[in-house]
């Protein structure tokens, strides 16, 4: 197995390993790269459904998306992505093509406990185009004005799925309507012990404890700290790959720039903690 780091900041490519047969010592050198460098793609994996849920297992629990109309038939833990992306009249469904790609964001913010990791494995890749690029939340962290530090110190933003815009495209009506929830704008890595700039422009409603022009104002200066030189990194997708990243120190995008026409295909898990809680189910 050999390790390289990519970015400077985040990022790390592993090769020459099988997933399907790793030792537990193996798997502890991928997650400790994996801790460290925030984001890391595992090259040249053939996996079954089975193989991939048994490895995303390793990391943690592994829990359905709120999107159900994109959830695997058979496994509902499975999210597809950039499946059935045209109707029936063949018209493109864009919240399909562009799933992920309207903003850097973390995955799960709407969720009491959000998820500690999102893993991916590319099962049909465009012939250009379709990258995903992501950010250090570390970086933003260290990178904060300290007056705007001292702003946001101890405060929590409210999050909701569709956020400010209330984009729910992919969500059942009936999962729509959910209360927000509250985290930490600066918050401590529970295993590094460091601090990172947890803020999600897409679903962030409100800064807590402040007016409402307050908030807008924090959020803009917020969304102007997230990517710092050298706290970035952007994936070239092969088929094959699985790449994993890590919610509570990076941002991530999608590209959404490859022929809508070819096929961009992943498989989905998103990850939390063994032992957290699942997610309340919508009332
Ligand atoms: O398709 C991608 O590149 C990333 C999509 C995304 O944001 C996600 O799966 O959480
Ligand atoms: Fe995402």
């Amino acid at each position: 197995m050999q390790i390289r780091q990519l970015g400077e900041q985040i990022g790390a490519e592993i090769v020459d390993v099988d997933v399907k047969r790793l030792t537990d010592s193996e798997f502890a050198a991928i997650y400790e790269t994996w801790l460290a460098h925030n984001v890391i793609a595992v090259r040249d994996q053939v996996l079954q459904i089975p193989d991939f849920l048994d490895y995303s297992r390793r990391f943690g629990s592994i829990h359905p998306h709120p999107s159900k109309s994109t959830r695997h038939p058979e496994h509902p833990e499975l999210t597809l992505l950039g499946v059935n992306k045209f109707r029936a009249d063949g018209s493109l469904d864009r919240a399909i093509y562009r799933r992920g790609a309207e903003g850097f964001h973390t995955d799960g913010a709407y969720d009491r406990v959000p998820f500690k990791a999102t893993q991916l494995y590319a099962v049909a890749i465009p012939s250009h185009g379709g990258d995903t690029l992501f950010a250090s939340m570390y970086a933003a962290c260290d990178a904060l004005p300290a007056a705007l530090r001292s702003k946001i110190e101890g405060r929590n933003g409210a999050y909701v799925y569709g956020g400010r815009k209330r984009s729910n495209a992919l969500l059942n009506a009936e999962d729509r309507d959910v209360p927000p929830v509250f985290h930490p704008l600066i918050r401590i890595h529970p295993e590094t012990g460091r601090p990172a700039l947890y803020f999600d422009p897409g679903k962030i409603l409100y800064v807590e404890g402040c007016s409402p022009a307050e908030s807008e104002a924090i959020i803009a200066e917020l969304e102007g700290c997230m990517l710092q030189p050298g706290g970035q990194y952007r994936h070239r997708w092969r088929k094959g790959d699985i790449v994993i990243w890590d919610n509570r120190c990076s941002y991530h995008k999608a590209a959404g720039d490859y022929p809508p026409e070819e096929d961009r295909i992943h498989w989905r898990v998103s990850i939390k903690d063994h032992d957290d809680p699942p997610a309340a189910e919508p009332a």
